[in-house]
């Protein structure tokens, strides 16, 4: 079982109270539920957190190094402006998914710019709630391709197969 962060940033702790042409009904308790769902038919234990704030933002990334097989961020405003955030996800060297919940690129024109997709796997955006979903998908296929760690208990392998 591979573990994910999935991380939401500033204002997305107040989705479903406003806003929702834009952002959808859904709250964000409730997106979490979701992908803590869609992480468990997938093989993915998803851990959810969410920040207003930068500086712990990074800290979660660095907190995830060792723990988790790799990240979805929803890096909110942060995205188009935080090279600490990019920094942040290189310093670790997770697989990183970018995921929106609106069409960043149907929109002004400054949310076009993403400092996370330098250091992402790719991008998912303007899927809604979905876009959780697909981002999720997306790394899952990239951890079974990759292999890496945190398989089963050590009863269900071979000595030495780690
Ligand atoms: O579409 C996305 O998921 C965004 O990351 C959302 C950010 C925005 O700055 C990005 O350009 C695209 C904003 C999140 C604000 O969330 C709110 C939720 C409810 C009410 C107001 C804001």
């Amino acid at each position: 079982m591979h573990t994910v962060l999935l991380l939401n940033g500033p204002n997305l702790n107040l989705l479903g109270s406003r806003e929702p042409e834009i952002y959808g009904a859904a709250t964000l308790a409730e997106i979490e539920e979701k992908c803590r769902s869609w992480g468990a038919e997938l093989g993915l234990d998803v851990d959810c957190r969410q920040s207003n704030h930068e500086g712990e933002l990074v800290e979660l990334i660095h907190d995830a190094a060792g723990r988790c097989s790799g990240v979805v961020i929803n890096a909110g405003a942060f995205t188009h402006t935080s090279v600490a955030l990019l920094d942040a996800i290189r310093a670790v060297g997770l697989p990183t998914v970018e995921v929106h919940l609106s069409n960043v690129h149907a929109r002004e024109s400054f949310r076009r710019r993403s400092y996370i997709a330098q250091a992402a796997l790719g991008a998912i955006s303007g899927f809604g709630a979905d876009s959780y979903r697909l981002a999720l998908q997306a790394l899952a296929l990239h951890l079974s391709a990759t292999g890496s760690p945190t398989t089963g208990s050590p009863t269900t392998g071979s000595p030495g197969s780690g």
